[in-house]
């Protein structure tokens, strides 16, 4: 299998020293962070399974997609429509963009002041240490903020790439804008493809992605329970690999594993005390393997309950609304879908702190921890008003700006500690 592997990855033109440096570094931190960790659901196993073999199976099963002529599209953000995606018989594949690794890579580059998700995967290009951007063989990219969009015309040197142009506004104009950025990726797709979205495919797809959103709502609302049958760290990881694994495939194991936290429930059992302070965190999403935040509150005793994020609550919230076997319903229906994602690069995008405070109550939380990459902008500044706004709830909130690298968790750690003494019952 070792060997197989290092084969795929050499056709993909992968760095091999590199690759495994960064693979030895991801070992020793999964065993820190996730398998150190007491009283795991068995269902967590196959997650396990999945980190341990990162670079192997899933590239595989890719690959061998690949050879019998089907695409791989691979992506960055949850605006990308991935139901037109898998209607044209192509693999979409969320890319990673959560390791320090690849960040001084990328700083050969690009600007240092560029926050740390954008330089992570522009690194991982660069550097030729990831497989599944090697693997795919268009990058969708999207406008919603400027390091991005800038980012991409420099990756569109390396590969392929299409930008999808997100509005900033929620008006009448900006959706039909929208909509009209919906049709031409479909155009898009079907140019790569050589295949033809139809109505039956796309009605397909569609029910195909929203049965992994109604898993991953299930297994969301089992967080809202103390206690808590599952630790933030793992409900994260199940959340990230959501995003590259294959969709029916993930939608099966999410509901095992809902199917065991069921009895935890019905027992109450939890993987921590009643008790236990309980968080959520919002903001700036967290590629797979950013377990910094998760990790360094769960280690103080406190236990994170939701993700108002883009590997959180973002990304499942909303269905695509069933449009019957009419093609332009069915696409408006994506469009409209899309456009309900309350990203920071909208303005103004006041829904989010409304999501947050009906989150903090639904999930029981006694705070909140605004998560903000720095040299983001647009969660940065959205951080005044979400603060207002949980002020004026009563609501605690503590303010983080960090990056990937393990510099400031000391400091984090004290910061986080405090809190948590403040808002004990
Ligand atoms: S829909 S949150 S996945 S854009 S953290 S790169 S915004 S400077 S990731 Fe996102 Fe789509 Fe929005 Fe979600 Fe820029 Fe900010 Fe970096 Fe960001």
């Amino acid at each position: 299998m070792a060997n197989e592997n290092v084969r795929m990855w050499t056709e993909l033109n992968i760095d091999l020293k590199s690759h495994d440096m960064l693979m030895n570094a991801l070992g020793p931190i999964f065993q820190e962070v996730y398998l150190s960790q007491k009283n795991r659901p068995a269902g967590m196993g196959f997650y396990d399974f999945v980190v341990g073999d990162i670079h192997g199976i899933r590239v595989k099963e890719l690959r061998e997609h690949a050879k019998t002529g089907g695409k791989v599209v691979a992506t960055y953000c949850v605006f990308v429509p991935e139901e037109l995606v898998w209607a044209a018989g192509a693999i979409p594949v969320g890319l990673c963009a959560g390791t320090q690794f690849s960040v001084p890579i990328a700083e050969e580059v690009l600007p240092r002041n560029t926050c740390a998700l954008i330089k992570s995967s522009f690194g991982f290009k660069l550097g030729r240490v990831c497989p599944y951007v090697q693997a795919s063989h268009l990058i969708v990219g999207e406008t919603t903020c400027d390091g991005k969009k800038k980012m991409f015309e420099m990756l569109g040197q390396l590969q392929p790439v299409y930008v999808m142009e997100v509005p900033n506004k929620k008006t009448e104009r900006s959706r039909e804008l929208w909509h009209g950025e919906v049709l031409a990726f479909k155009d898009v797709i079907e140019q790569l493809t050589g295949t033809k979205i139809t109505a039956k495919k796309l009605g397909q797809a569609i029910d195909l992605v929203n049965k992994r959103r109604l898993a991953l709502q299930r297994f969301y609302n089992l967080r809202k329970v103390r206690p808590v049958p599952i630790s933030g760290k793992d409900a994260l990881l199940a959340t990230q690999v959501s995003f590259y694994d294959d969709a029916q495939r993930d939608t099966q194991m999410l509901n095992a594993l809902c199917d065991e936290l069921d009895k935890r429930v019905a027992a109450g059992q939890g993987v921590a005390p009643k008790n236990a302070p309980r968080i959520l965190v919002s903001g700036s999403p967290m590629a797979i393997p950013n377990w910094k935040l998760h990790h360094l509150v769960e280690s103080t005793g406190a236990v994170v309950v939701c993700e108002e994020s883009c590997t959180g609550t973002r990304f499942f919230s909303d269905l695509v609304k069933p449009a019957g076997d009419n093609l332009d319903e069915q696409l408006k229906a994506i469009a409209d879908r899309y456009m309900n994602i309350h990203c920071a690069c909208f303005t103004p995008n006041d829904e989010r702190p409304d999501d947050v405070v009906r989150l903090a109550k639904e999930y029981q939380a006694d705070g909140v921890i605004h998560y903000n990459l720095q040299f983001c902008h647009t969660y940065a500044n959205e951080a005044v008003k979400m603060a207002k706004r949980l002020e004026k709830e009563g609501i605690p909130l503590l303010r983080i700006e960090t990056d990937y690298s393990d510099e400031d968790a000391g400091q984090l750690r004290t910061r986080i500690e405090a809190f948590l003494e403040m808002i004990k019952h």
